[in-house]
């Protein structure tokens, strides 16, 4: 199977990046700047035509939006390296689960949370970026009496799962989520960027 990974360091794509590093799949890297605007071009358009990273070809074929990709990995790469629940076990509707929580539920207030905190006028607004965070730390709450109890997302072992769910949990640590109020997340998410595949160019 011929893989050709599109990225930009240090984005959306980064964890794209490390689970292909933990799974230890073998694959061609290109990197499109996304600065000078690389991603506009109608090559790379042809085969995301939301001109973003990560893009991935499997084959030939293309695929985008990270949380796809994560899951399609932990499907194809990751249930044969013990990395990813088998498709009738019922940790695999955990991980289904609590992975999608992270991209949707919880980033999208991390997305509220970048516009209000981080972004540009006229979005930018302390009252939201503080009802946010506010939100991010009920969402924590969740997470946190989740994991009370467990070392991992998924249990007693580490999986694709907690790869996923740390990266954007992670980045809203970045973003100034307070993680510490949470202690099992914290001590959790620490575990999760401990690991060599969080390290290094991605
Ligand atoms: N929801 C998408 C977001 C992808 C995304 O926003 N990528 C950014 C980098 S962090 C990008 O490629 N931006 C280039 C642009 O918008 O022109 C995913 O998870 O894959």
């Amino acid at each position: 199977m011929s893989i050709v990974f599109y990225w930009h360091p240090m984005s959306s794509a980064s964890p794209v990046a490390s689970a292909l590093a933990e799974l230890g799949v073998s694959h061609e890297r290109v990197k499109v700047d996304i600065r000078t605007g690389e991603q506009r071009r109608p090559e790379f358009l042809a085969r995301n035509p939301n001109g973003k990273v990560p893009t991935l070809t499997v084959d030939g074929a293309p695929m985008f939006e990270a949380l796809a990709i994560q899951l399609w990995l932990g499907e194809r790469y990751g249930v044969e390296r013990g990395l990813w629940p088998a498709a009738d076990a019922p940790e695999r509707l955990l991980a289904m689960s609590w992975c999608a929580w992270a991209y949707v539920s919880y980033g999208a207030v991390l997305s509220r949370l970048y516009l209000a905190g981080h972004g540009e006028a006229p979005r930018k607004d302390a009252a939201q970026a503080q009802a946010a965070m506010d939100d991010l730390d009920t969402l924590l709450a969740v997470l946190d009496g989740h994991l009370a109890g467990r070392a991992w997302v998924l249990g007693e072992a580490y999986s694709l799962a907690d790869l996923v769910i740390g990266s954007v949990v992670g980045y809203s640590a970045y973003l100034g989520a307070r993680i510490a109020a949470h202690p099992h997340v914290a001590a959790w998410l620490g575990r999760v960027q401990a690991r060599p595949a969080m390290q290094g160019d991605i």
